[in-house]
């Protein structure tokens, strides 16, 4: 049987940094940084309506928002907690694109739309929803919309 060397500290620790990387950048399905995320369309022009949404620790400052179904709608959130939040949307029908320099934080997601942010961190979502309907909205970070923090979009 051959003898196996034990891993140099330097080694074991190129191991970790890659690790770490790695885990950075599927965390949230999409890069982090300041790149835009889906349809970048949506952001050529003016929105029809926009709308401001600030993050606390733990709800959002407005829980319904009312726009026109078809309309492209801008909604700036701003992280005014002392941890992080994100906007979340389950599964959706319709466009959206987001735009943040924030840093996507650690924890998975499968929602349709993620966008997180750090605090005192602001990103711009816009959405386009076809038909007349309700979009539910919510922190995905654990516990966080159990404790309340979600909301709706009412398309009319
Ligand atoms: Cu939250």
């Amino acid at each position: 049987m051959r003898y196996r060397r034990p891993m140099s500290y330097r080694n074991a620790f190129s191991i970790i940094v890659v690790a770490v990387v790695a885990t950075a950048l599927t965390a949230c399905g999409a890069p982090s940084g300041d790149a835009d995320t889906g349809d970048p369309s949506l952001f050529e022009a003016e929105p029809d309506a926009r709308f401001t949404i600030d993050m606390r620790d733990v709800r959002f400052d407005v829980s319904e928002i009312e726009a026109p179904a078809g309309a492209v709608i801008a909604i700036t959130f701003t992280n005014r907690g002392d941890i992080e939040h994100d906007f979340s949307i389950s599964e959706f029908a319709g466009t959206f694109a987001y735009r943040t320099a924030s840093v996507a934080h650690g924890h998975s997601t499968s929602r349709a739309v993620h966008m997180a942010l750090r605090p005192g961190d602001t990103g711009e979502v816009r959405l386009r929803v076809p038909d007349a309907g309700g979009v539910e909205f919510f922190c995905d970070v654990a516990g966080h919309r159990r404790a309340g923090m979600s909301g709706i979009i009412a398309f009319r």
